[in-house]
């Protein structure tokens, strides 16, 4: 499951977010211990090709979602506070853009600014005491120089190539991963357009899932086994055959065929008996891509 972390200032409105995503309503008091809930993803094809399959359950895909409780914006962030979010895939930074006297420019650089000077920091002990790099020598020192280059110039270390990421992905650092910025509310104009992973709060809570699944390159296919109908969440680029593995080893062991149509064109042509009739089925081999919104029936030995 992709781990998602709020990250924000005190009162930024990120337990408000949490409920809403996870539905669970406990209040969290130590910042050093987040409180983890499932996100469901409720993607709406799914009750669609539920409702035509005459499905009697629906299976969606789900985050973790981590709500950690935040330092006051005078205060800051201690550097241990950040020894949670390594595990973490994606951090989203909750701004607060409801209050009278809300200023969603300056919450969202300053908390940018502390992951980056985090990371600065990070690099710049290890750089200094260049032994402590145990493993890649040289190749890391120089890969860690030019991300210090990168951080300098106040961006984020996910715009390094993905190899260089690999070869220092030893070192713990915040910003190689997805961090967005999730603006709460509409007070304020601001003007953070630059910055490209922006969500904006939209009431029906989709768009926080779908952004998130845009920016990391993720995307959902659907299998129909008797009467579930299930979303699977899996990355951009993913074989037919990785993507069965997604829904049981077995399956991706024993992988024949997968046979996919689009739920564009199910919608359009109302069954898969339809579907097959048609001709409108695609049959993949196992090193085959799957295409967002593929509804997929695997076939395996
Ligand atoms: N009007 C409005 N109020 C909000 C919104 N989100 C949160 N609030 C209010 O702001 C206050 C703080 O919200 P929380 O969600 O507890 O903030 P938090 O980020 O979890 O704060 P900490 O746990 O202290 O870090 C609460 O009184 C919420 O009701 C929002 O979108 N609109
Ligand atoms: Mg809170």
């Amino acid at each position: 499951m992709v781990k998602v972390a709020l990250f924000g200032y005190s009162g930024s409105g990120k337990t408000t977010l949490f409920r809403y995503l996870t539905g669970k309503m406990e209040e969290l008091y130590d910042p050093f211990r987040p409180n983890v809930g499932v996100g469901i993803y409720k993607d709406s094809n799914i009750d669609r090709i539920a409702a035509i399959h005459k499905a009697r359950k629906v299976v969606y895909p789900e985050f973790e979602i981590f709500d950690f409780k935040g330092f006051p914006s005078v205060q800051g962030f201690p550097s241990n506070y950040f020894k949670n979010f390594f595990d973490m895939d994606i951090i989203v930074c909750i701004v607060n853009n409801f209050d009278q006297d809300a200023n969603p420019d300056k919450d969202a650089t300053s908390l940018l600014m502390e992951l980056i000077l985090y990371d600065t920091e990070k690099i710049q002990t290890i750089l200094k005491k260049k032994e402590e790099v145990s493993t890649g020598g040289q190749q890391q020192i120089d890969i860690l120089k030019k991300g210090l280059e990168i951080l300098e110039s106040e961006h984020l270390l996910i715009e390094m190539p993905d190899v260089d990421k690999k070869l220092i992905s030893g070192v713990q650092l915040l910003t190689t991963r997805h961090v967005f910025l999730y603006i709460n509310g509409d007070k304020k104009s601001f003007d953070l357009t630059g910055f490209p992973y922006l969500i904006q709060k939209e009431p029906d809570g989709l768009s926080f899932y779908r952004s998130i699944m845009d920016a990391m390159g993720l995307i959902t296919f659907y299998t129909v086994k008797g009467d579930i109908v299930q979303g699977w969440i899996i990355p951009c680029g993913y074989t037919a055959r990785q993507a069965s593995g997604k829904v049981h080893k077995d399956i991706e062991k024993g992988f024949i065929k997968a046979a996919v149509i689009s739920v564009k064109d199910f919608f359009e042509l109302g069954s898969w008996q339809a579907a097959k009739n048609t001709g409108a089925l695609k049959f993949l081999g196992p090193n085959s891509l799957l295409s967002d919104g593929d509804i997929v029936e695997f076939y395996f030995h």
